[in-house]
């Protein structure tokens, strides 16, 4: 179902005319009221006609700047036209905080509205929300949306998971929202107990907020008999609800190109990359009045892809996040995406879809390890995994199986890379 026919399926010339439009209102907006954008954008009065082109002379605005500004340098309104404030998780370093009016609240339930119905939710049907509920914008985030299309929420959050289950058996939600490992750990705690996906009525997986594959995506798709697909935002821009992907195509992620703008930079050069090439998303937000961002560098790493969808809708495509920058490890010297790990270990027969990236032993020369988990004892080929990783990776991954249960199980964002270095 397509929520705001309208704007999705705009034809492209009204749409960049439009952007141009909220661009510039913008600008205006952001050097009237905060003292980094108007120094910054000093001798820039107004885009052009090419106002998708000339938006390129403008500086990015980086994580770090947020950092520098913490905790509400970015704020552009009085604080008490303030209705709600959001956090970053701060795993990476201090937190930042966000801010919204109640028209960037309106404006946020209805691009989550827009991705549920894209995900095949419909008016009328339950979804159970385990994202967690706080600061992270994700509970709170999913649930406003759903309300606004006009679906009831069970605001579960994250954690409790035998409680999760029987709600789920109990309450019969259509939808299930949560991160993807975490989904994963619902559907184990569901087989754990003597629960099959026939006994749950959830049909749609809506997830997100942390990268994962392909492999993933079938696996929960089979082990919880569900639609599954991918969701992202990032709460410097609004939180989830900047891009989702639809049900009907499963093949890139439409963004809301009405309220946020996007390029594909090289993350080295800042230069714009053709469609189809891998580069860093930028986005502008192009209504939000607490806190807009200009040319904000996400770190996440995505292609764009301007054809139409199946769906009918006209945005552009991002792909799949392929990780972040911050998130490449680099192993003797090559550059290795957890991501594409997890794609080798979800197609390794024995091995559960549970996995862990420690750095062992002296810091001055740090190994990096494998944990799997055999599914059963015995079940892991090490040889084969090890020889498939060489070839996807380019670099020999030590692996180390681990029996069924050991690694830890996520709630919410999975940590995939710890680290274990002793000091001596
Ligand atoms: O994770 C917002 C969100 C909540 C998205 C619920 C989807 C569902 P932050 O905590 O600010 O916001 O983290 C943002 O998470 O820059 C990406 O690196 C990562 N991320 C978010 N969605 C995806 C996704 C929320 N679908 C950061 N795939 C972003 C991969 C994602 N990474």
């Amino acid at each position: 179902m397509i929520w705001d026919r309208g704007m999705e399926t705009m034809d492209r010339d009204r749409l960049q005319s439009l952007q141009k439009t909220r661009l510039n209102w913008t600008l205006r907006w952001a050097r009237e009221r905060l003292p980094f954008y108007r120094e910054r954008l000093q001798n820039i009065v107004k885009l052009d006609e090419r106002a998708a082109d000339a938006i390129e002379e403008l500086p990015f605005t980086y994580k770090s700047d947020l950092r520098d500004q913490y905790p509400l340098g970015f704020l552009a309104v009085p604080r008490e036209e303030v209705r709600r404030y959001h956090a970053s998780s701060g795993t990476r370093g201090k937190p930042t905080v966000v801010a919204y009016t109640e028209r960037d609240l309106t404006l946020w339930s209805e691009v989550v509205a827009r991705s549920l119905a894209a995900a095949g939710m419909e008016p009328g049907q339950t979804l159970q929300n385990a994202y967690g509920y706080g600061l992270f914008t994700g509970g709170l985030g999913l649930h406003q949306g759903a309300e606004r299309l006009g679906v009831s929420v069970i605001p579960a959050s994250g954690g409790n998971t035998e409680r999760q289950v029987q709600l789920m058996v109990d309450l019969a939600p259509d939808g299930l929202a949560a991160t993807p490992s975490y989904a994963l750990y619902i559907a184990e705690t569901m087989h754990h107990m003597g629960i099959s996906s026939q006994d749950v009525a959830v049909k749609t997986g809506i997830f997100g907020a942390e990268p994962w594959t392909e492999g993933m995506r079938e696996h929960l798709q089979e082990g919880l008999g569900i639609q599954a697909v991918d969701i992202y935002g990032l709460s410097e821009i609004t939180g989830p609800g900047v891009a989702i992907e639809c049900v009907e195509g499963k093949n890139g992620l439409h963004v809301f190109e009405d309220f946020f703008f996007v390029e594909v930079v090289d993350p080295k050069t800042g230069q714009r990359v053709a469609p189809g090439e891998t580069g860093e998303l930028v986005l502008t937000t192009l209504s939000k009045e607490a806190m807009p961002m200009i040319r904000y560098r996400t770190g996440d790493l995505v292609s764009a892809n301007p054809e139409p969808c199946v769906c009918g809708r006209t945005s552009l495509r991002i792909s799949r996040i392929h990780g972040r920058s911050d998130d490449m490890l680099i192993v003797r010297g090559v550059n290795v995406f957890p991501s594409e790990i997890e794609r080798v270990v979800l197609n390794q027969p024995g091995v559960s879809a549970h996995y862990q990236l420690a750095f062992e032993g002296h810091p001055s020369r740090p190994e990096l390890v494998l944990e799997v988990e055999e599914t059963s004892p015995g079940s892991v080929d090490q040889k084969t995994l090890s020889t498939h990783l060489r070839a996807a990776l380019g670099v020999h991954l030590t692996v180390r199986v681990v029996e069924p249960g050991r690694i830890p199980r996520s709630q919410g964002k999975a940590v995939r890379v710890v680290r274990r270095m002793v000091e001596t």
